[in-house]
């Protein structure tokens, strides 16, 4: 695995930044071993596959031209990526996901408009070419527009979009809008967010030419922390009379109110969590499996009591429910030179495969969900290299779980893969070689033991 870092040049006026790659060997990295990119990025990249050959490529607008381009993984050569009339939208949260249903991950852009209102493309992967599908707008009365976010909100199989954001500068008013899967209508899923007289809104994101820390953009950290199937949300949230910032958890609900019946779900907030509400500052919070046991624990960074003083805190998911899970993890298949003696190379954690799965719940209705690998990465995405999906508390198999991955232009059929009957609580290693035949991809199955827990999270500070 090799890392990519952006930074700020020094005597660098612009605010354009510079990319390094540093190579990774066997299982470390060595600092000599680097290349500094000879183009600086006008935002941090998006680390996607666009030539559909398992190997990551970097993609964004550089000092070369106002159109996107592309630098190829493994020549590193730099290429055009695409044609666009819009220019990006500064922080961007572009996606590599499939929006389109057929496996293949599209690409998804935040550009703004001619009369500078942020707006959404996507551009469709057709048969390895990107063509631009559809344009559409953010939800009317949203002034600050956050990061957008893909997540199977509603449970049935395909991907849904939520964008988190104000209705006015200050973020007095704040909401997340939800465009269910290829819906263009947006539907509020979380409007409320007063708590005992406390008002709680997002944190405008500040763009400074030479930031003093790190700018985080408005941002929902996805990830289903009690395994019932529809994803929840970590978001940063401070108090609007000023004193301090929190993490909360936003737990998926049915929906209960006229607002969102489009959705058929809401976000409801825990306002008082156990290990979450001590933490003062927070910044950033994202979901981790630490035990690696398919149970997502949270971690949350703080601003300390000094200027750039951090710290990073680490709380265990002890939710008590018995739900069930599948973990999926894609790799490339791929080795640095030719494989030895035959064997199936497991490669890296891939920008862009899929994931479906079908069965039927605890009350023998159907039930699907589906999530993106990766599709995001600049940022703070802090998206893991991995789903676990939640399955609820039906014990019964998955009937069908599909996996597919990006392919190179000019191959018309799609690169997928499908198992049946898959045990629940087990963790699958999608090894998809040789990439051209998908039905001979292998996958590696882990198994879970049962597992219990206990009520809420039991903090553990890293402090
Ligand atoms: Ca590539
Ligand atoms: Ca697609
Ligand atoms: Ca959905
Ligand atoms: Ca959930």
């Amino acid at each position: 695995m090799d890392v990519l870092l952006t930074y700020l040049p020094q005597n660098h006026a612009g605010g354009e930044l510079g990319a390094v790659i540093i190579w990774g060997q066997n299982q470390t990295l060595n600092p000599n071993n680097m290349t500094i990119l000879n183009r600086t990025f006008q935002d941090e990249p998006l680390i996607m596959d666009f030539n559909g050959d398992l190997i990551p490529d970097v993609f964004g607008v550089t000092s070369e031209s106002n159109q996107p381009q592309i630098l190829l993984g493994g020549n590193l050569s730099w290429h055009l990526a695409l044609t666009t009339k819009h220019k990006m939208r500064l922080p961007h949260s572009h996606a590599f996901i499939d929006l389109t249903e057929d496996f293949t991950a599209d690409l998804f852009l935040t550009t703004v408009s001619a009369s500078g209102t942020s707006q959404f493309e996507i551009w469709e992967n057709l048969d390895g070419n990107f063509s631009l599908r559809t344009i559409f707008e953010k939800p009317q009365n949203m002034v600050v527009v956050g990061q957008s976010a893909f997540a199977d909100f509603d449970g049935d199989g395909h991907v849904d979009h939520l964008l988190p954001g104000c209705e006015d500068d200050s973020c007095q008013r704040s909401a997340i809008y939800l465009a269910r899967h290829g819906a263009k209508q947006w539907v509020p899923v979380l409007q409320d967010f007063s708590n005992k007289g406390t008002l709680w809104g997002f944190v405008p994101f500040v763009r400074e030419q030479r930031p003093a820390e790190i700018p985080v953009p408005i941002t929902l950290h996805i990830g289903d922390y009690n395994m019932d199937g529809y994803p929840d949300a970590l978001a940063v949230l401070r108090n609007t009379s000023g004193s301090g910032q929190q993490a909360f958890l936003l737990e998926n609900v049915p929906c209960s109110n006229a607002s969102c019946e489009g959705a058929h779900r809401m976000f409801k907030v825990y306002w008082e969590l156990v290990g979450l509400s001590p933490i003062r500052d927070a910044v950033v919070a994202t979901f981790f499996d630490i035990y690696e046991d398919g149970i997502l624990d949270i971690v949350v960074l703080s601003k300390g009591p000094a200027k750039n003083n951090f710290a990073i805190h680490a709380l265990k998911n002890n939710f008590e429910a018995d739900a069930y899970f599948v973990k999926v993890i894609v790799l490339s298949g791929l080795c640095s030179n030719d494989c030895p003696r035959k064997i199936t190379p497991f490669g890296v954690n891939q920008p862009g495969p899929y994931i479906m799965y079908t069965t039927v719940d605890a009350n023998g209705y159907p039930k699907n969900g589906s999530a993106g690998q990766l599709s995001q990465s600049a940022h703070l995405a802090l998206q893991l290299p991995y789903n676990v999906l939640g399955l609820g508390r039906s014990a019964n198999f998955l009937d069908h779980l599909y996996v597919g991955i990006p392919r190179p232009a000019g191959e018309k059929s799609v690169r997928k893969q499908e198992w049946t009957a898959i045990i629940p609580n087990s963790q699958l290693i999608v090894i998809p070689y040789p990439h051209d035949v998908p039905r001979s991809a292998c996958r590696r199955l882990r198994v879970h033991p049962g597992h219990h827990r206990s009520p809420a999270l039991a903090g553990e500070d890293g402090r």
